[in-house]
This record gives C-alpha cells, structure tokens and sequence, in this order.
C-alpha cells in the first residue's frame, strides 16, 4: 500500500461540486486519510481574466502503481469534461499527482514529486494543513512556505453557515482531537445526500463537536486563530 497526496483544482462551473466529484472518485480506487481545508484562490498564470479557484489537496492510500493512479486521477477530469485549450489555463477540474511514496519518477507524461509544488501556493497551503512535514530530496516543502505566500489564498471551507466563522480541518486533526481515528476510509454517515457542504460540514461538525467536549473555548478559539491565511 503505497500513501499518495493528489492536488485538485477548479474554476469553471460549479467549483465545489468538482471537488466533491472528485473525493468521490478518488474513493472509487483508495482510501482517503486526510482531507485538507479548501481554500480560494486567486488565478497564477494562464491568460488574464480567469476565475478564482478552489483548490485542495487529498491524502490517499492506494494500491495503484503511479501511472495507473495517474490514468485514474486523468479519467475524473474527463468525467468532468476538463479541456486543455491553453496552458495553466481555466479548468473544470485538475487533478495532478504530488507526491507518490517519496519516490522520483521522470518519464514522459508523469514527473513525481510534482516540480511545482513549491512554486504554488494554493497547492502548499492545504498539502501543508495534512502533511506538514512531507517534502523530497531536497528538503521539506514547509522550507518554501514564507509568510507572503499565503497572499491570494481565503480559507472558505467549510463555514456551516456564511456568517460563521468556523473551518473544516484535516482527518488527522480530527481524529486528534476526538482520539477516534486513524481514520481508515472517508465515510459520511449520510454522504449521498449530502451535495456541496458534505465534506467540509461533515469534519467540521467532527472537530467541532469534540473541541466543545475536550477544549476549553472550544475548538476555534485553541487553533483556529493562529492561522495566517
Ligand atoms: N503530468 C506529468 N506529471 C504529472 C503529475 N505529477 N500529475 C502530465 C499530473 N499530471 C502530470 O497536465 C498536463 C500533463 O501533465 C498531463 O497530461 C500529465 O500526463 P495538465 O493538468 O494539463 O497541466 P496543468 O495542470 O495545466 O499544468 P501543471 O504544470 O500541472 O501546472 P499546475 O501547477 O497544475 O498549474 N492558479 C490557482 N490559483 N489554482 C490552480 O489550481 N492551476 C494552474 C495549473 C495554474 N494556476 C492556478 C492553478
Ligand atoms: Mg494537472
């Protein structure tokens, strides 16, 4: 079993509604053990004009080699109709391959680690919330992280209600916090029913729930504050 992390990204349509797809899919083929935050972003290359983004950043666990999670993660985006009409470009949904068991790979059509993580503050921020201490050959990816870098970057899910000030976390914080994990697949009790608010709704009610039960002031006030971006 090899442990995987895949960025998804998207500005067309109902951005949401891609993420959410693409968990989803992504469960079809293995195990989901972190979920980072959502975060909107704002567009870096491709043509000017373009939306914002939603990005984040899964943790799997899969028996798939590397090119055939690749063909998997490639065939979402078809299912959700990703045209590639120009570079960094606006897209449905984009689903690349971060990090892949600390190997390096660099064949034509797949380079693992991603080359541009670090480059790329909208894949950092939410790889960073799950995997802090992740990072390759050449060093930890928290390394490229400065405090600019989250400029252009709103942590968005999952407020229960607009109004509300409270944030999804990670599978790991979660199960931190209520002492009931590692979590060994994402299971919603009730997850075809529930559309956009699913995922983040169902982590933050975890947290929340048991941030109200162990923590003083609760959850958001002990570590959701310090969060800079
Ligand atoms: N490919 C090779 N290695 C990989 C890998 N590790 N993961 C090949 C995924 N694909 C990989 O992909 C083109 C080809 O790369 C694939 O057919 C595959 O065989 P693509 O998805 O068309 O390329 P891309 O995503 O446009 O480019 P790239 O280099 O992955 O760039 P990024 O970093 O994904 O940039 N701004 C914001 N705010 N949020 C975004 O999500 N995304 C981009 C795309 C630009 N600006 C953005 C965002
Ligand atoms: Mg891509």
């Amino acid at each position: 079993m090899a442990r995987a992390y895949i960025a998804l990204g998207s500005n067309i349509g109902d951005r949401r509604d891609h993420l959410d797809h693409a968990l989803e899919a992504v469960a079809r083929f293995a195990t989901i053990v972190h979920g980072s935050p959502i975060y909107e972003t704002t567009p870096i290359g491709g043509p000017a004009g373009q939306d914002a983004y939603l990005n984040a950043v899964l943790g799997i666990e899969t028996d798939l080699a590397p090119r055939a999670l690749l063909d998997q993660l490639l065939a979402i985006e078809r299912e959700r109709g990703r045209e590639r009409t120009e570079r960094w470009g606006p897209r449905t949904l984009d689903c690349d391959l971060l990090w892949y068991d600390g190997i390096s790979i660099d064949e034509p059509g797949l380079t693992v680690p991603h080359p541009e993580i670090r480059n790329r503050p909208f894949v950092l921020a939410p790889l960073l919330d799950i995997a802090p201490t992740l990072g390759d050959d050449a060093g930890p990816f928290a390394a490229a992280w400065w405090p600019q870098t989250g400029n252009g970057l709103t942590r968005i899910s999952g407020p229960v209600a607009p109004d509300d000030a409270r944030w999804m976390v990670g599978l790991d914080e979660a199960a931190t916090i209520t002492g009931i994990g590692p979590f060994t697949g994402f299971v919603h009790p009730d997850w075809s029913n529930t559309s956009k608010d699913g995922f983040g709704a169902f982590l933050a009610a975890i947290a929340i729930r048991a941030g109200e039960r162990s923590l003083p002031g609760g959850l958001k006030n002990q570590w959701l504050s310090d969060r800079s971006c």
